[in-house]
């Protein structure tokens, strides 16, 4: 069995893991089935960085972390992955800041990477890099010799070819993910976006494969699921119930509408606030009847993006509660604070609504966590964006336009309304999906199709 090497800006400990779950657990499971190693940045910043890595052993496989120098991270990854690569992706040219030191910073920080992990790689290696933050990594590391299989997985959308030209260094972009083996997307669409950009950039398109510069890489979809089983354990654990408790004491009867997000604009947090003004002043029956709580930890703050926004979403959800507020009931309540995630689970359980409506997303997981931790006899309803990649797989949720705030608002009282049977129906369709398509297949289906991957690359490299 070959061993896996999972490449990504940060890596995952165990105890991570526990606390925040999600893609950490999914990995380190197959890392352990095969005696792994996981690369990345270390988390820490030095002034000239660190050529050889820290190796540690964690529990069943091996973490190696790289310090990266604080000017070239910063370059790196709040300048071009979170600067560039994030807003183009998500639809929003016009947040680009664009500067070329932070591209080259975005690529010596991808060749420190490759240099630093070559020398760990064994033969049979497989190895899986994650996310925009190293696109070039396969091509630094075949320029150093690497000839072992690598497979690129991309978590957040792929832009049409229109919206990519305005990177200038599209050409590149597009050029590098060929010396991957197999690129992997989220969703059928994104994996033809990706399909078109070769196409609009002179490159040839046959079914699962791209072909250009004489160099052709296999492009598929692998929808990244959660376990939901566990998550749903975990909503009913002893502390998932004591925290479940806890919200229905305080809501004192109220329906809530829960949203869970990272604070990030591509979330459509602004909009879903105004979607709950709209619903209450559209369906005047629910004020004081319905509390939407916004849980946003925040992210990314040295960004200007990311600040202006925070504050244009302070100021509208005061707004809200300015407005309908009465001295007993509280219709808006946001927290900037991370939560543990077993008082998420319990949270979600104790909502009758998951609002969950970002402008764009890769997959979005909260939507899937949110229908994991529910009571399969008396469920709450998911409002979902047609634009998150979880709509092409939870479509027994109440799908919406995100940019139409009445829409939903009136989504959110179709929710509230909604019969049981009705509300037994969707979930259980939905749950069906979610222990189906979960992590573990996500990644035997990667992993599966980056083993049979091989074949086309070694017959083109000894073509060139
Ligand atoms: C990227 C893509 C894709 C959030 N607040 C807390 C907390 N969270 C956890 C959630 C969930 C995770 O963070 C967020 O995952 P999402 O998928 O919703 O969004 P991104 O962070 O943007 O992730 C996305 C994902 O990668 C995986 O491929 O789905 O499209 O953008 O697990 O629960 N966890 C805890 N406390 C919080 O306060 N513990």
């Amino acid at each position: 069995m070959s061993r896996l090497v999972v490449v990504s800006n940060r890596v995952g400990s165990t105890r991570e893991a526990a606390s925040t779950g999600g893609l950490a657990v999914a990995l380190i499971e197959a890392l352990r089935d095969s005696g792994g190693l996981w690369f990345g940045f270390s988390g820490k910043t030095a002034r000239s960085g660190t050529r050889k890595p820290e190796v540690v052993a964690e529990d069943g496989f091996t973490l190696a972390t790289l310090n990266l120098p604080v000017d070239e991270f910063q370059g790196y990854y709040s300048g071009y992955a979170n600067g560039c690569l994030w807003p183009i992706c998500h639809f929003r040219p016009d947040l680009i800041q664009f500067e070329r030191t932070h591209f080259d910073a975005y690529r010596q920080v991808n060749r420190r990477f490759a240099q630093a992990l070559a020398p760990l790689l064994r033969p049979d290696d497989l190895i899986w890099v994650h996310d925009y933050h190293l696109i070039p990594l396969a091509h630094e590391l075949r320029a150093l010799g690497v000839r072992q299989r690598i497979g690129f997985f991309l978590h957040i959308p792929f832009p049409p070819p229109d919206l990519l030209d305005a990177l200038p260094e599209h050409e590149a972009l597009l050029h590098w993910m060929l010396d991957y083996d197999l690129v992997g997307f989220q969703t059928q669409h994104d994996r033809l976006q990706f399909q078109h950009c070769i196409a609009h950039n002179g490159g040839w398109i046959s079914d699962h494969t791209v072909e250009a510069h004489g160099q052709s890489v296999q492009a598929g979809a692998y929808p990244i699921g959660i376990d939901a089983r566990q998550f749903h354990a975990l909503s009913t654990s002893p502390a998932g119930a004591r925290e479940f408790r806890r919200m229905r004491d305080a809501l004192h009867g109220r329906a809530q509408i829960i949203g869970v997000d990272r604070l990030d604009y591509s979330k459509g947090l602004l909009r879903r606030v105004h979607a709950v003004e709209a619903l209450f002043d559209r369906h005047p029956h629910t004020r004081s009847r319905v509390e939407f709580l916004q849980i946003a930890p925040l992210s990314r703050h040295q960004l200007k993006a990311y600040d202006d926004f925070r504050h244009a979403l302070e100021s509208a959800a005061a707004q809200v509660n300015g407005r309908f507020a009465q001295f007993d009931w509280t219709p808006v309540r946001y927290l900037n604070r991370p939560l543990p995630r077993r008082t998420l689970a319990g949270l979600y359980r104790a909502s009758r609504i998951g609002l969950v409506t970002p402008l764009r997303d890769g997959m979005n997981l909260v939507a899937k966590e949110f229908v994991a931790a529910q009571d399969p006899e008396d469920p709450g309803v998911l409002v979902l964006s047609r634009f998150a990649g979880a709509a092409t797989q939870l479509d027994a949720a109440l799908l919406v336009n995100p940019y139409d705030c009445g829409e939903v608002a009136d989504a959110l009282e179709t929710a509230l309304s909604m019969p049981r049977a009705q509300r037994r129906d969707r979930h259980a369709r939905m749950m069906s999906v979610l222990v189906e398509q979960d992590a573990a297949k996500w990644r035997a289906d990667f992993l599966r199709d980056l083993r049979g991957a091989r074949a086309t690359r070694s017959g083109k490299r000894r073509a060139r």
